[in-house]
């Protein structure tokens, strides 16, 4: 871990497991924790400590009100390969409902619970549940060499970690059933042409652009940007009336926020707003 802000949630997450926690890297600058996943020789493919160290990293960074927005990242040339499927044939290896049920599906939920907008910079290959990690944050961007590879149907799988929720959903059930029977790769070209990612970058920009959209996102105000989150990860499950009511639900509690007020007064006086969240 580096960074100046080291030292809130990366603090805390860390020093639990030392390989876990070097396996997973989290950094806060300012307002933006970026989490990485660092098992570059393995392209990341996940562990359970890894994974256990990714989920309470989520849940640390996520209830850090200092922590305006979340990067979510792969060391090396790779995001992540997914399972670790020698760990998998390791004797005594859990269950795949058991390991789905207790580990991949809360890293999901936490991905999508959390207040924070949880942007995937894909900087290489996203295999199986590498792919899914991705399809579950709330924004992803690739470098131009990344990719997505549902490998799942490879291994005799059915796609998890909430790919067949979340592809769909991304681009479409026609896009979304040939990538998941099929299994070829769809480069970042691709991926952006599909809508699977917003925007692709040379891989040496990767980072950077990142840091700058999340840094983006962490100027906004905090309680605002939560309601956002969760009112676009509801987006496909509700009907107008029920979004319209959501709407102006959310909109009554952002509009009582001082955050709003202060954002009127900084229109008023043409200057940047100071947004202090709480
Ligand atoms: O518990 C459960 O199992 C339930 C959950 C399941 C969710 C899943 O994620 S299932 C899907 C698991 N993932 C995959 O099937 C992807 C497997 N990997 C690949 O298909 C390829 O590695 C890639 C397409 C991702 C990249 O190919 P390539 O040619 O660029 O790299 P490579 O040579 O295959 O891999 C480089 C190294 O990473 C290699 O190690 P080595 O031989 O140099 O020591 C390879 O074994 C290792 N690696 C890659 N993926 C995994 C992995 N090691 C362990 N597990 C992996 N998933």
């Amino acid at each position: 871990m580096t960074g100046p802000d080291v030292g809130r949630a990366s603090a805390r997450a860390s020093g639990r497991n030392s390989e876990a926690a070097a396996d997973v890297l989290v950094e806060v600058h300012g307002a933006v924790a970026t989490i990485t996943l660092n098992r570059p020789a393995a392209l990341n493919a996940l562990t359970i400590p890894m994974k256990e160290r990714l989920l309470a990293v989520l849940g640390e960074v996520g209830a850090d009100a200092t922590v305006r927005a979340v990067v979510l990242t792969g060391a090396g040339r790779a995001f992540c390969a997914g399972q670790d499927l020698k760990e998998r044939l390791e004797p005594g290896a859990p269950s795949l409902g058991e390991e789905l049920t207790l580990r991949y599906n809360p890293i999901v939920r936490a991905l999508r619970g959390i207040p924070q907008p949880v942007i995937a910079a894909v900087n290489g290959v996203a295999a199986g549940a590498g792919a899914s990690l991705a399809f579950a944050c709330d924004l992803r961007i690739a470098a131009e060499g990344g990719s997505f590879v549902l490998a799942f149907g490879q291994i005799g799988l059915v796609p998890d970690t909430g790919a067949t929720w979340t592809l769909p959903r991304l681009v479409g059930a026609a896009r979304a059933a040939e990538m998941v029977f099929l299994s070829d790769a769809v480069g970042a070209a691709e991926a952006l042409r599909i809508g699977l990612v917003s925007r692709v970058v040379a891989g040496d920009a990767l980072a950077a652009e990142a840091a700058g959209m999340a840094a983006r996102i962490a100027a906004l105000a905090p309680g605002a940007t939560a309601l956002t989150k969760r009112a676009l990860a509801a987006a496909f499950d509700r009907d107008l009336d029920a979004a319209l009511e959501a709407e102006a639900e959310a909109q009554a509690s952002a509009g009582a926020h001082p955050d709003h007020a202060e954002g009127l007064a900084a229109f008023v006086d043409k200057r940047s707003p100071r947004f202090r969240g709480g």
